[in-house]
């Protein structure tokens, strides 16, 4: 049976049943479904929330699937610290999509014609207080690229206008915006896929950091382990999904701008918008019992389903460049940081390493941190104690400035004034090397337990210490 949201969300209530948590009271889609994320992430949890009953809605939603790394290596089969070389492998391996029969296409089970398009009737929320309205945020947008005729997919902020009306906001030189351009200059529709709901591997795949235009379907394959299963669109020639749960299809508009934002993006700030091309729905198709996923913005699920691919891509380059690399981290709690750990051989090691993390994710990444492979840079603590014992600002840090910019989502790529206006400016990246010297230079040793004495300890034999236990003292 191929994998969909469903076989996942399977595979995860099996592997802990807590970390999927259905909510059987009717909730607003006005901040009511981020209200339970939040008050959950309050307590330090971040369970994935099947809403069952969402006011004025015809389905479920799904969100907060994608907040802990647990959860990646569950479907990538293998352990957390393993999740950046594994998934950067995997995507070294493409797997073909394939196309099945409509007759087997889960999502064809339902068709919504043209008339009865209404976005009300799915459960979109509005994510933060002072979002423009609600926002589609793990709807995977496929567009067919005019001249190459390879099909493109990615994730893409929509917000939603009225009841067949959305826009789509397009970051820099993403190929899903130079596609779209292409259509414009042309003065055609771009014919559109929404895919709303599919297994991690999907939504992953499509926001992988993929090289040319394409390749995010192969790339979905490769994570999910198996060919992504297509089938023929109802009004265009695109090829989607034939498993996601809803499939929303349309077309941006070629002159038609409208006003869009603001919106709580994944650096915790209200930034972007402005005018933004408009995407007309003409047709709906759903599975039965469809559930429509969320991701929820600006917070840890946003960040884990960012950061995730950017770590394994970023292995990849950087490993191309410095064998002797251990791993990378961008973490969800700072996505514009990378950590790289490696054995240092020469001291050339940590720039090289560096600059390659750099040109990888040119857009977000700002502030690389370099250090030894005796240092876990899974835990920011590892980290933050490296900077303190084997950096030297005056040596060791490295300003590239104007890296970053102008503009875009980081609060640090514009300038303000006291007018509340804002004008974009470049920020800068900077290297930190809290590496310990390159041989031959011997640096003081880290005090550690030894091993073998770490393995003695006898756990099992702990208990909690009744009164009796500490009469002798108490
Ligand atoms: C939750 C989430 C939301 C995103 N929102 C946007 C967005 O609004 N605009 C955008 O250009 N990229 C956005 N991205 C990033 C792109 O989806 C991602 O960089 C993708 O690889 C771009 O693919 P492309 O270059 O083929 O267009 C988002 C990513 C995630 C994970
Ligand atoms: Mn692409």
């Amino acid at each position: 049976m191929a994998q969909d949201l469903r076989t996942y969300l399977r595979q995860l209530a099996e592997f802990d049943k807590r970390s999927v948590r259905l909510v059987d009271k009717e909730v607003d889609p006005r901040f009511g479904i981020t209200g339970y994320a939040a008050a959950l992430a309050e307590k330090g949890e971040y369970p994935a929330l099947l809403f069952n009953r969402v006011k004025g809605a015809d389905f479920a939603c799904v969100s907060n699937l994608l907040t802990e790394y647990e959860r990646i290596a569950l479907y990538l089969g293998c352990e957390v610290q393993d999740i950046p070389r594994v998934y950067g492998e995997k995507l070294q391996k493409p797997i073909e999509p394939v196309v099945v029969e409509r007759s087997r296409a889960k999502v064809k089970e339902n068709v919504i014609a043209e008339q009865d398009v209404d976005l009300g009737k799915l459960p979109i929320p509005v994510h933060n207080e002072m979002d423009g309205g609600p926002y589609l945020s793990a709807g995977v947008m496929i567009i067919r690229d005019p001249d190459s005729g390879l099909i493109n997919a990615g994730i893409y902020r929509h917000q939603i206008f009225n009841a067949t009306d959305m826009g789509v906001w397009f970051l820099g030189a993403h190929h899903g915006g130079l596609i779209y351009k292409k259509y414009k200059k042309m003065g055609k529709p771009a014919p559109i896929a929404i895919a709303l709901g599919h297994h991690p591997g999907f939504v992953m795949g499509s926001v992988s950091r993929v090289q040319g235009i394409g390749g995010e379907y192969e790339a979905a394959g490769a994570l999910m382990g198996e060919a992504l299963e297509l089938v023929q669109a109802e009004t265009s020639d695109l090829l989607v999904p034939a498993h996601a749960e809803i499939i929303l299809e349309g077309e941006i508009l070629p002159d038609e701008e409208h006003p869009e934002g603001p919106f709580g993006e994944w650096p915790g700030h209200y930034l972007g918008g402005g005018s933004v091309p408009t995407i007309r729905i003409k047709r709906i198709t759903h599975r039965n019992n469809a559930i429509f996923q969320d991701i929820v913005a600006s917070s840890r699920e946003h960040l884990v389903v960012g950061g995730v691919p950017r770590s394994g891509s970023i292995y990849q380059t950087v490993k191309e460049v410095v064998p002797s690399l251990k791993t990378v981290h961008v973490p969800f709690y700072a996505r514009m940081h990378c950590y790289i750990s490696l054995h240092k051989e020469r001291e050339a090691d940590v720039k090289k390493a560096a600059f390659a993390a750099l040109n990888t994710e040119q857009e977000n990444l700002r502030h690389i941190v370099v250090v030894d492979d005796d240092i876990d840079v899974f835990k920011g603590e590892e980290v933050a104690w490296a900077i303190g014992t084997r950096f030297d600002a005056e040596r060791d840090l490295l300003v590239i400035p104007k890296w970053n910019g102008p503009g875009g989502l980081l609060p640090t790529n514009w300038e303000y004034s006291k007018e509340g206006k804002n004008t974009p400016r470049m920020s800068a990246a900077a290297i930190v090397d809290a590496t310990k010297p390159a041989p031959p230079i011997v640096f003081p040793k880290r005090a550690v337990v030894p091993r073998e004495h770490i393995e003695l300890a006898d756990l099992d034999a702990l208990s909690e210490p009744g009164t009796d236990g500490l009469s002798k003292w108490l």
